[in-house]
């Protein structure tokens, strides 16, 4: 292959033939990144509001996390787990003390740790909570986003999610989200419920934050019907709405805490499990793993992406700075005939266009943004999320303020 740079069109033209068209990007070709910053190959600069989905929390290729990242994989990749090694007792500690729990299951991307959580909670289910083998049943949302596995798109609403994968997964029943009386009635009208497996905010439904009070009301019925609550924090974790878990808005602890994306600050696939001994301690040899989970490249890196969430107070960052970016663009709510409203926490925030005239407004609305320069995507045609890197500055977050107001107002 001719190695000299190729331009944009050849890349997309490159990916379009020889990749499965599994997305849709944006027609911007990015070659390098750093901290809020990220470049296409003409040299173009833009801020990233996307975060690679929350993964980029700590910034484009921070400078420590890259250097762990090198350093370790200068000196061991990969043991796979028929060994011990010096890296993956020492992350193990770290983190479950981080999160306070006894236990963790390392696992590599978000939907391996979702398909995780769910074989756990349901052999806990069999094994200490009695339930006859094959007949648990874990409560969902409308509008959740878990990962794509068969299994998780089997409890999924979203057509283009599950349409012409079945036969589907059973045991799963789903409820409307931010209704704690649809999950106090199905628990008390169902003897083998194992869990209620839940996204704090939901973020592919667009940062739908629940009323204040939820989480705590389904944390209370689960524990009422000895039900696990498995949080998925995969994207809301590890200080993206302004607190280290979204979970905490509500001092609610798991019984199961699934985390990913941001584990390793985007430089690598690293997910987990956490959770006490009395669930943890069902699984036994052999009966569950992964080639690369737990690596000593993942356990190394989520350290030290971990240690900067905390060293450069980053849910504070996002806390404060979040406040601003939802007042700011409330006041363009007001007076866009396009933007309708804006919801969210901390720094995982989302735009809802009026696209009542166009259907493919928010698409439009982003690709101006990029001319721009502030790469964000829209997710269910009308809804625009706002998700840049948490170490972003207050001077930065106006400017790019300023850029969503222009591009709004003297285009739509
Ligand atoms: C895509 C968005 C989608 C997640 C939560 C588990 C996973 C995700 C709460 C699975 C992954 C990614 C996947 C990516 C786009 C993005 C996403 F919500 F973040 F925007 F799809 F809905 N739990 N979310 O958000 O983690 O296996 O991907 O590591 O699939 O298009 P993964």
């Amino acid at each position: 292959m001719d190695t000299k740079k190729l331009s944009a069109l050849q890349l997309i033209e490159l990916e379009n033939k020889f990749g499965a068209h599994n997305y849709h990007p944006l027609p911007v070709a990015l070659e390098k990144g750093e901290g809020v910053y990220v470049w296409d190959v003409n040299g173009k600069k833009y801020y990233d509001f996307l975060s690679a989905y929350s993964a980029i929390n700590q910034g484009h290729c921070h400078p420590k996390i890259i250097n762990t990242l090198i350093e370790q994989a200068k000196k061991l990749t990969l043991t796979s787990r028929a060994f011990f090694n010096d890296r993956l007792g020492i992350y193990e500690k770290f983190i479950t003390g981080y999160f306070e729990y006894e236990k963790v299951l390392p696992m590599n991307t978000g939907a391996e740790a979702v398909e995780t959580a769910l074989k756990l909670c349901r052999k806990w289910a069999y094994e200490k909570k009695g339930l006859k083998e094959n007949s648990a049943q874990i409560v969902v949302c409308e509008g959740n986003f878990h990962g794509r596995t068969t299994t998780i798109v089997s409890f999924s609403i979203d057509p283009d999610a599950y349409k012409n994968y079945g036969p589907f997964t059973p045991g799963f029943i789903v409820i409307p989200y931010n209704n704690a009386d649809a999950l106090e009635k199905v628990l008390s009208e169902n003897s083998n419920i194992a869990g209620f497996l839940v996204e704090p905010i939901q973020g592919e439904a667009g940062a739908y934050v629940p009323d204040d009070g939820y989480l705590k009301k389904c944390y209370d019925v689960c524990k009422q019907h000895d039900v696990l609550f498995i949080a998925d924090e995969v994207q809301t974790g590890i200080a993206r709405t302004g607190k280290l878990l979204a979970c905490d808005y509500e001092n609610v602890h798991p019984d199961i805490l699934i985390l990913g994306k941001a584990l390793s600050g985007g430089t690598y696939p690293v997910s987990a499990v956490l959770a006490d001994n009395y669930i943890m301690d069902v699984i036994h040899p052999g009966q569950h793993g992964s080639t690369f989970g737990g690596n000593p490249i993942a356990a190394s890196v989520a350290i030290t992406a971990l240690n900067v969430i905390k060293d450069e107070k980053l849910s504070e960052n996002a806390f404060r700075l979040g406040n601003i970016f939802r007042q700011q663009l409330e006041e363009l709510c007001k007076q866009s005939s396009i933007a309708s409203f804006v919801r969210g926490k901390g720094l995982l925030n989302a735009l809802i266009i009026n696209n009542e005239g166009d259907k493919d407004m928010a698409w439009e609305v982003c690709v101006r943004l990029s001319e721009n320069g502030l790469l964000a995507k829209p997710t269910h045609t009308n809804i625009i999320r706002f998700a840049p890197p948490l170490i972003i500055t207050e001077e930065q977050l106006l400017e790019c303020i300023d850029i969503i107001k222009r591009t709004i107002n003297e285009n739509f």
